[in-house]
């Protein structure tokens, strides 16, 4: 790929459940053929990874680990092994340099040439007194144990690179006092990751990124934070395409590297959208991308189904608004209640209507006729949620229409309450609580009418 980011990389950095090895394998092969050439190795929760740094893989675990790197050679993407030392390290232990050491030399052996140590997400203190004494600073420490492991690398491999995830990732300038002085310190060699203004950010530009870049001394790679979906997003789904990254953001950073979900494969297609954006930056244009990137994903059949879907589940770091067509389409019929049409005949009910058909049609495809299953798989829990809002609306709708012709409602409406608690009580979220609107409108009619039957839970339904 022709691409003027020369880092196109995935960083399996988060938190939960990590990938399996047949799904860790089927992403490097698929990313490969869109032209990304980096993979970097951190879930946060791999025991060996982090919590037990020290401690060598299980043999089986290595024998995976080769076939993995062999995958990611063919597939022309470089594998990088980052092990996330920070939350218990002596900086200026030689045994721990050592446990460092042989964490690094067992993956060296299998052909890794390329390693990362992750200090991200820990104390921004010393945990040891020891340390204290020698280092002048974290950020000396810091720069002391990377500077260290690099030399140690390239005299036993002059390929070998290093790259490190620093403890303040984000923001903007003037940046840390940390930052300035491991900027200062660090060897330059030593790429550094930046994930933007936020956390998860919004937008990164190239502005940002150079202002990193003075900081730290270096040009960044962007750790880019969607379309990840842990910690407090494990309720999410992140299916759109990236976007407000600039279209000069090359100019500021050595590359992108992203960090997907735990869904493997509904990871892809954010990802796809990003091979695009890699290849043409200043004319991506994210609908276009998001279009194709879904058909390559679930495959020409099902593509419409899942772009429905993905339309109500677009609540990110990107945009706030989960269901833009649905909660517009919500608007229009609260709207014509306003004016005081009726439900019957309505075109505004209508068309909500056959939009909650065409949704529930959506994820029955998806659930009982779409090819790839692994996508099936990864979709369903946020499609059970789905339903459950699906049948509220149309229960709503039902309620309505009943209650305007004077006629019992109460089956319908106790349906609505069903649904409802299932939504309350899932822990995954979808459509942002568009139809909520419609679900109040719909209680204050009924309580009006014939007084408050049911106290509906008021749980968060966004
Ligand atoms: O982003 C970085 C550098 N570190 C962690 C990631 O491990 C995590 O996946 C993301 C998203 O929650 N946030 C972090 O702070």
């Amino acid at each position: 790929m022709s691409s003027p980011f020369e880092i196109r990389g995935v960083v399996e950095g988060f938190y939960g459940v990590y990938y399996t090895v047949p799904q860790r394998e089927s992403l490097i092969r698929f990313i490969g053929d869109l032209g990304f050439n980096t993979y970097i190795y951190g879930p946060k929760d791999d025991r060996e990874h982090r919590v037990r740094w020290r401690e060598p893989y299980p043999e089986e675990a290595m024998q995976e680990f080769a076939h993995t790197v062999q995958v990611a050679k063919q597939s022309g993407v470089r594998f990088v092994y980052a092990l996330s030392c920070g939350l218990s390290i002596r900086y200026s232990s030689d045994e721990d340099f050592e446990c460092i050491q042989n964490k690094f030399l067992a993956f060296h052996s299998m052909g890794v040439r390329d390693f990362s140590l992750f200090l991200d997400d820990i104390s921004h203190e010393f945990q040891h007194e020891q340390d204290r004494r020698v280092f002048s600073s974290y950020a000396q420490a810091h720069a002391a144990i990377c500077n260290r492991a690099l030399e140690w690398l390239l005299s036993v491999d002059s390929e070998c690179t290093l790259s490190m995830c620093p403890t303040d990732y984000c923001g903007e300038a003037p940046f840390s006092a940390y930052l300035h002085e491991l900027g200062a310190s660090l060897d330059p060699r030593i790429d550094v990751f930046y994930t933007g203004p936020q956390v998860c950010s919004t937008r990164i530009t190239a502005d940002h990124a150079l202002q990193f870049a003075e900081a730290a001394r270096r040009l960044p790679i962007i750790w880019d934070n969607y379309p990840v979906n842990d910690s407090s997003m494990r309720p999410e789904m992140h299916l759109g395409p990236i976007k407000g990254r600039s279209g000069d953001l090359y100019k500021g950073c050595k590359g992108i590297a992203v960090n997907p979900m735990n869904q493997a494969e509904a990871s892809k297609i954010a990802l796809v959208t990003f091979a695009d954006y890699f290849a043409r930056p200043a004319d991506y244009n994210p609908d276009e991308s998001w279009d194709s990137a879904i058909r390559r994903v679930a495959g020409e059949s099902s593509a419409k189904h899942v772009r429905l879907l993905a339309e109500t589940t677009l609540m990110s770091c990107l945009q706030r608004e989960a269901a833009p067509k649905m909660a517009s389409l919500v608007g229009r019929l609260l709207d014509s209640q306003r004016e005081g049409l009726k439900v019957q005949g309505n075109p505004a009910v209508c068309e909500l209507s056959d939009y909650l058909t065409e949704l529930d049609e959506a994820c029955y495809h998806i659930v009982n006729r779409m090819d790839n299953l692994e996508l099936r798989n990864d979709l369903l829990p946020w499609i059970e949620v789905l339903e459950n809002w699906i049948w509220a609306g149309r229960g709503v709708l039902e309620v309505l229409e009943l209650l305007e012709r004077g006629k019992d409602y109460s089956n319908a409406l106790r349906a609505v309450k069903d649904a409802l608690d299932v939504v309350s009580k899932h822990p995954k979220r979808i459509t942002g609580g568009a139809l909520k609107p419609l679900v109040d409108y719909c209680m204050k009619q009924v309580e009006e009418q014939h007084g408050k039957l049911w106290v509906l839970s008021t749980e968060p339904w966004s």
